[in-house]
């Protein structure tokens, strides 16, 4: 093999995740003050320490419940309230967070520093997968600050706040897909570089196509709208083909397909689950602003943008409906009937 062929294979210039981040703060460097890098950088240890722990969970016995309940009465995995605490312990060391709110935590957590970002988080999601080896995930939101104090209204803000999000898959390798409000860019965990890759820069997301998303074994209990759309798709009447149907029951991995492939992610309410099951704050703010800074869109139950919604509790849960612009619009005529 020649030198150019052999060298053809081996990339020599590589963005990783830092340099990115770097670059991109160097376009706004008179507004900047770092402190987003700093933050930016501790989240990604903390998904690299998730990571780490995930893929060796079953040699050192972390599978299995830890015994605890969490704010909302789940049952925690003991991986659950690890990864609770490798997140937190990350944001706290950045020194840049003053504000914390995860799914784990009943309150939200005040830093005693001069922090000027408040972080939403899932630590893990899906971890009713993680047994199994299923694909979990971290989901993230980050406010700028609007005060000193670190106080509940910091987080009680609407979605479109948010001045950065993102999500970390733990599967097959780590991918974490992040935006700053400048689109959305994906990086793919080198696991002997111990570095995010920019390997999927720029992602689009499919205006349309026809896979939806949802746990159709509540089908039962979902109100006449929606189960006449997800009806209308499986049973088409004007010839088309019918949806496939594909369901991780993990938000992370089953959205990050949404986003590559393009289609439908829904979990709506029901009279069992009567907002929903998701949590608007740390999953569908999150996940709503990457997957419209991807080019589609995010609404509940009543049609309305997830992100103009304005949370009046911490672990308010929402019904939510995301994906390709046409097939959202096409779930969004049959919502007027629930
Ligand atoms: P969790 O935050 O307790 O892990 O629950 C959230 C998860 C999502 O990842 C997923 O979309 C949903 O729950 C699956 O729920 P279900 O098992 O009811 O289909
Ligand atoms: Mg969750």
């Amino acid at each position: 093999m020649s030198t150019s062929s052999q060298s053809a294979h081996v990339q020599t210039d590589i963005i990783t995740l830092t340099r990115f981040i770097l670059q991109e703060q160097a376009k706004v460097t008179s507004t900047t003050t770092g402190d987003f890098t700093l933050l930016l950088n501790s989240l990604q240890f903390a998904f690299k320490a998730i990571a780490y722990n995930i893929r060796r969970s079953t040699l050192i016995n972390l599978v299995g419940l830890s015994g605890t309940a969490n704010s909302t009465g789940d049952d925690q995995k003991k991986l659950d309230v690890i990864g609770d605490e490798i997140f937190i312990n990350a944001m706290k060391a950045s020194g840049k967070v003053k504000v914390i709110v995860s799914e784990e935590q009943e309150d939200l957590i005040v830093f005693d520093n001069d922090g000027t970002y408040a972080v939403v988080c899932d630590p893990i999601d899906g971890s009713s997968n993680l047994d199994a080896g299923v694909s979990v995930g971290t989901i993230f939101g980050v406010y700028k600050l609007r005060g000193n104090e670190g106080s509940i209204k910091e987080v009680l803000r609407p979605g479109k706040e948010l001045v950065a999000a993102g999500y970390t898959t733990y599967g097959a390798s780590a991918n974490l897909v992040l935006t700053t409000g400048n689109g959305v860019n994906g990086f793919t965990l080198d696991n002997a570089l111990g570095e995010f890759i920019l390997t999927h820069p720029n992602l689009k997301i499919p205006s349309s196509r026809a896979i939806y998303s949802v746990n159709e074994g509540n089908s039962f209990y979902w109100p006449e709208g929606t189960r006449k759309f997800f009806e209308s798709i499986k049973f088409p009447e004007d010839g088309s083909k019918p949806y496939s149907a594909r369901y991780i029951g993990s938000m992370v991995a089953d959205v990050h397909r949404t986003i590559l492939y393009g289609g439908l992610f829904a979990y709506p309410a029901d009279k069992k689950s009567k907002n929903g099951k998701l949590r608007l704050l740390y999953e569908g703010f999150p996940m709503a602003m990457i997957i419209e800074q991807a080019g589609g869109s995010a609404i509940n139950d009543a049609g309305e943008r997830i992100l103009d919604l304005v949370p009046t509790a911490i672990h308010q849960r929402s019904g939510i409906w995301l994906g390709s612009v046409d097939e959202v619009a096409k779930a969004k005529k049959y919502l007027d009937l629930n």
